[in-house]
Parts: C-alpha cells; structure tokens; sequence
C-alpha cells in the first residue's frame, strides 16, 4: 500500500508491480483451496521465505490466513479493497482501489488520457461526485462508487448500450443480496420508486470507433438513508450491510459477460425495466414528450407512444406518471 492508499499503480518500481502480481498469484491459487507453503513457493518459482512474507502482508491487507497440515488457508476476505474485490476473480481488468478520491470517473478519465485501458477504479468515498449534467452526485463513505476504462471495438453511436449493461449488471448484482432492484430509462437502478444507483458514462473517440470509455457506476451500499438526498435509497435501508468486495465481484462478472454478449443487453434490461408499460413524461435537451414506454431500441432509445404517434428519444430525463 502506498502513501495514498492506491494500490495497483505503477509507481516505476518494477519490483512493486511485480510483488503485486505474486501477491494476486497467491490469492488466486488460494481461492481454489488450501496450498502449502513449499507448493505455493515452487507454483510461484519463489522461496519459502519470500510466501510466508506475501502471506503476512495480505494478512496486513485485512485476509484471515490459517496455516495447518493442510497449508494456507483464506478463513476471511477483507469487505472492501482491491485485494477484495480481485479474490476470485477472473476478468481482464486490474482494480484501482482508493479511499477517498474526488471522482472515480475523473481517475478513470486521467487514466484513459495516459493511454491505460482495462481498469476499474474504486472509492469507498467521493468528495465531488457528479451526476449527469455536472449534478452533484452525493457519495459518503460506505458506498460502491467505480468506474470501468475500457475500449470498445464499436463506433461511438453505439456507446449507450453499455450503459444500459451497467443499469442490468447493477441490478442483477443486488438482486443477489436480495435487493427487489429494476430499472428506469435510461439507466437508474431503483428500488420502488427510490433511486439506489446511478450510471454517468464518458468516452472520447472518432465517428467510427470509441477511444476510449468510462462507465461511472454510483452504488448506495453500506450508507444511512439519512446520509443520502431525498428519494434514495441503500442497500443497508433495504437488506442490512453488504459485503461491497464481493457485490463489486458480482457487478463486474455481470458486466463483463453482457459487454461480451451484447446481444443479451436488451432482453435483458426489458425483463428489469421498470419504465416499459408506464406512464411517463421525457425532458429532453428541446421539448418535452409524454406518453407511454412501450419499447427501449439498440443502442439505447426509448419508445414513446404519445397522443401525435411514436416518439423514439435517445436522451433525456424520465419520470414515472401514476396512473390518475
Ligand atoms: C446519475 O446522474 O445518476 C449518475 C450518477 C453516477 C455516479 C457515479 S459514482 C462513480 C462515478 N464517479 C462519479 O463522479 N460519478 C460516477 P443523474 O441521473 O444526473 O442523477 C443525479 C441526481 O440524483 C442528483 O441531482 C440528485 O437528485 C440525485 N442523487 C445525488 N446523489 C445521489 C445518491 N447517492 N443516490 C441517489 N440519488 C442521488
């Protein structure tokens, strides 16, 4: 751990980058089972040594590790961090973990600049979170507040469908926790009409192909509803607390499998829609359009049946109308 608390930087000491990687090899092969020192020492092509101080230092890192007959053994995962959220898991994408930064899309952005691909940063805090349209996006510690930097090979039009894989990935991941989430166009992950989690992208690209993407995700985790703006809600109001490592693994697992599966992105969002068959009334940038949901389109657009015919409407801010 360094000074700031990131871990998974490249600070140009090879030999960081390359304690970080044993130290991920050994968790990864402790996921699987109980490994003995002399195992995992010949696996790793390093000294009996050199395991056991790995070992202490995920100890440090917050990891209960048992040692018997049998070898090393993980008893506990530490509830948030980047050693958490990687303990078994298998995707290409390295973890950026800090406590407190001022936005994880602004660290994702910088990132992006500097050429880097394939990374999730991850807070427990934000200190100037933002919302779509530069709103204030409220994040007390006790959240899961990430974003994902990757390039897709598609054109930039086409961006917004991974959005709606965040909104999907977001809700099945806390519906695992027990969480009756769904989901309101374009991408608020809600529980009733109570907004649990936000979703604000950025990308930077030509016509025909994305540079690259950021996909923010705002999760109300482990937070007091108190903590939060009116109409929200967290995972604490509604279940209790959450292990965040191992909901972030989830949320990551689910993401990926529909980032690579594009085609499962919109059947999958219509079965957790909970705008489709409502009610409602879209502001967009120019005018103002009610009607009823009746259908989302690829990438991302929203069917409206109004009174002068079908509107379809690619951006904008939704409200659910009660029936009179
Ligand atoms: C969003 O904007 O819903 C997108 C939120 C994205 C946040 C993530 S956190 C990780 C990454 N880093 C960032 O800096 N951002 C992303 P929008 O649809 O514009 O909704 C914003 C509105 O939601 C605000 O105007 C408030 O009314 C409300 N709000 C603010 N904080 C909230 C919270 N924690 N939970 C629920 N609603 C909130």
């Amino acid at each position: 751990m360094s000074t700031n608390g990131t871990r998974n930087i490249v600070v140009g000491v090879s030999s960081r980058a390359g304690m970080q990687e044993t130290r991920e090899r050994i968790l990864d092969l402790l996921a699987i089972g109980p490994q003995s020192g002399p195992a995992l020492a010949e696996t790793l092509d390093i000294s009996r040594a050199a395991v056991w101080k790995h070992i202490e230092a995920l100890r440090e890192e917050g990891f209960s590790i048992t040692s018997s007959d049998t070898g090393y053994e993980i008893t506990a995962v530490p509830e948030f961090g980047a050693a958490a959220i990687e303990f078994g898991l298998n995707l290409p994408y390295t973890i950026q973990y800090q406590q407190s930064v001022e936005s994880t899309n602004a660290t994702a952005r910088k990132l992006a600049r500097e050429g880097k691909r394939d990374i999730v940063v991850v807070a427990d805090e934000q200190t100037g979170g933002r919302g779509r349209l530069d709103r204030e996006w409220n994040s007390p510690s006790g959240g899961i507040w990430c974003s994902l930097l990757f390039e897709p090979d598609v054109p930039v039009a086409h961006a917004p469908v991974f959005t709606l894989a965040a909104a999907v990935a977001t809700a099945r991941a806390v519906r695992s926790v027990g969480v009756e989430a769904t989901i309101k166009w374009p991408n608020d992950v809600l529980v009733g009409d109570n907004k649990l989690a936000g979703i604000l992208s950025e990308m930077e690209g030509e016509a025909d192909r994305l540079s690259w993407l950021v996909i923010g995700i705002g999760l109300n985790a482990n937070i007091d509803a108190t903590a939060l703006p009116d109409h929200a809600t967290s995972i604490a109001e509604q279940v209790g607390n959450c292990n965040r490592g191992t909901l972030t693994r989830t949320l990551l697992q689910e993401f990926h499998a529909l980032r690579t599966d594009t085609e499962t992105i919109l059947p999958a969002w219509r079965e957790l829609s909970a705008t489709l068959g409502t009610a409602v009334r879209v502001e967009t940038k120019t005018r103002t359009v009610r009607g009823t949901a009746v259908d989302i389109r690829y990438p991302g657009q929203l069917v409206v049946e109004t009174d002068a015919g079908t509107e379809v409407i690619s951006t904008g801010d939704c409200e659910h109308l009660r029936p009179q």
